[in-house]
Order: C-alpha cells, then structure tokens, then sequence
C-alpha cells in the first residue's frame, strides 16, 4: 500500500493557513500555493490515518469543476503543473506534484457559500427546530434527506478554523459584504450548483449540498478554494436514495462504519483506520474522479 502524506514541509515557505486537510504557503504578495494533503476528516476530527493519494485525486476533480465552470465564473488558479512551479519549490516537488496549485491571491469574503438541494446536516437540525433553514421557511412535514422544491443558498460564518461554522442569514450576508455582493455571491452560488448537480445525476451522483467560498481579484469576484470536492460536498449514490434518514456518504462511509463499529466517542485523540478501510477508501475517491471527470487516470 502506498504511503500517505499527512504534513507538507515545505521549508522556509511562510505557512499561511492550515485547513483539517489543506495547507496554504505564501509564495509572494500575489501567489499562494495550495497543497492537498492525505488526511481525512471524520466528524470534525482529522484521523489517525491518512488515505494514500486522497489529496491528488481531490486536487485534480478540484482542478476538473474549475474548467467545468469556467463559462460561469472565473476562478483563482494560476497553474497546477509542476513542471511550470518556481524554482524555490523545485526542492518539494515529490511532496506537492499532482496535489497542489499556485493560485492568485485573492480578497476572501467572509462567508462559506453553502448551496443546498437536500434536507441533510446542520440544515436538516435547523429545520427540525425551526421549520427554516437560514431564514429560509421550508414546507412543513419535510423527513431528512428530503429533496428541497428548489436548490436554496444558506450562508454561513466561519467561526474559526477547527470548529463548526454558523448558519446565518441573508440580511446577515447583506450586512458582512454589501447588498450587490450578497446578491451576487448568492446567484453565482446558485447557477454554479445547478450546472455541477446536472453533471453530477448524469453520472449517477446525487450532490445533496455543498459549499463556495469567493473572493475578488482585480475587482472580479473569483471561485477559490476548492471547488465540489466529497470534502466540500455530500455525494450521495443516486440508486441507493432513500429519504427519511442519513444518506450513505459516497465517499466516508466506510470510515462512519468502522468509527461506530470501535464505538468512538467522538473525542480526541482520533483513532487510526485498519488497512482495508483505507484502501477501500482510496478507492471510493477514484471511483468519484472517474465518474465526475470521465477520465481514468489521475
Ligand atoms: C484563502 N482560505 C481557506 C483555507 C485553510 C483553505 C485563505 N485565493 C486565495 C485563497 C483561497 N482559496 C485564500 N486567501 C487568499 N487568496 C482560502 C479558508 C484555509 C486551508 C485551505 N484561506
């Protein structure tokens, strides 16, 4: 089984943010490099194990949507070939081949773009206690995992790197960035999602949500981050759809099914994963990329 890489050292490169699986460098004042490490998340805590090429696979369906949607918005990468990196990168080549972009520094906006087409997660506990969803009214006696009678934005707020975000409102949207912004990020949301479910049921996916984050380059409001990756978004198998519970997640459930077979509380430290769940894991991450991208190799 290959190895998998858990941290990037990079060096002397300036670290500028470190998700749960992405580490972002400062190349200069205008270019970040992006690089997606092997690690995986499950319920909010980053595993013991990482998954063998989970982060090149991740980085090329990243780099497959941002083409995908280049007629409706434009995006913030710059080059994910190697062979074009600057020299002060030609040391960690190994390290960041396939699985990292130099990407233009943008101005993020302040909101995770959140696009829901089902009734699943923290939408489904806000539903259940309030009959909406970011202020959003939905009709009543909905089950979880329900279809919505249309796609519906539900921002919300990072509240800081680790942790849950909070789901906020429209007007709260209005009040962060401005009303044309709001809007703006809003329709973009939107007409993004419709284009990539469409892709996505075509190939026997159902993309119940997912989430955008922008931000503005030279004046233009750009799609950052990554973009539709199953770390960003619930894949579900479309023959498998059945509402009135959680769906099987496309590409973790077999990580939930080994965490509740160990009976995990769901606190730290978080426990490693056997062989198999690893690779059968790894697999369901080529299986996504040769669905969605309709290539066979990474
Ligand atoms: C930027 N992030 C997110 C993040 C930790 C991702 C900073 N083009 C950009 C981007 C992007 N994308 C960012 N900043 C300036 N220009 C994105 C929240 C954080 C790991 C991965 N943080």
């Amino acid at each position: 089984m290959q190895t998998a890489l858990l941290e990037t050292r990079l060096g002397s490169l300036p670290l500028t943010a470190r998700g749960k699986v992405r580490d972002i460098y400062s190349l200069n004042e205008d270019e970040l490099l992006f690089v997606a490490t092997d690690r995986i998340s499950a319920f909010d805590h980053v595993l013991g194990s990482g998954i063998p090429d989970k982060g090149r696979i991740l980085t090329q369906l990243s780099l497959f949507w941002f083409d995908f949607l280049n007629d409706i918005v434009k995006n913030h990468v710059i080059t994910a070939e190697s062979a074009k990196f600057p020299s002060v990168l030609a040391l960690y080549l190994d390290q960041l081949k396939g699985r990292s972009m130099i990407v233009r520094r943008a101005k993020m906006f302040p909101v995770e773009c959140v696009v829901r087409a089902y009734l699943s997660g923290s939408g489904w506990k806000d539903y259940q206690a309030t009959g909406a969803v970011c202020g959003i009214a939905l009709p009543p006696g909905l089950q979880e995992s329900d279809r919505l009678p249309e796609p519906i934005f539900t921002p919300a707020a990072k509240i800081n790197t680790g942790g849950h975000d909070e789901n906020i409102s429209f007007g709260d949207v209005i009040s962060t960035v401005g009303e044309d912004n709001a809007n703006e990020l809003r329709r973009l949301t939107l007409a993004i999602f419709e284009k990539a479910s469409k892709h996505a049921e075509s190939r026997g996916l159902i993309l119940a949500d997912t989430k955008f984050e922008f931000g503005v380059i030279d004046g233009e409001i750009v799609l950052a981050d990554e973009v539709l990756t199953p770390d960003s978004s619930r894949y579900w198998p479309a023959e498998s759809y059945a509402p009135g519970g959680p769906q099987p997640s496309f590409d973790k459930q077999y990580v939930r099914d080994y965490l509740e077979s160990i009976r995990w509380n769901k606190q730290a430290p978080a426990p490693s994963l056997p062989q198999d769940v690893i690779a059968k894991t790894r697999e369901k991450y080529l299986e996504a990329f040769r669905l969605i991208s309709g290539r066979n190799e990474l």
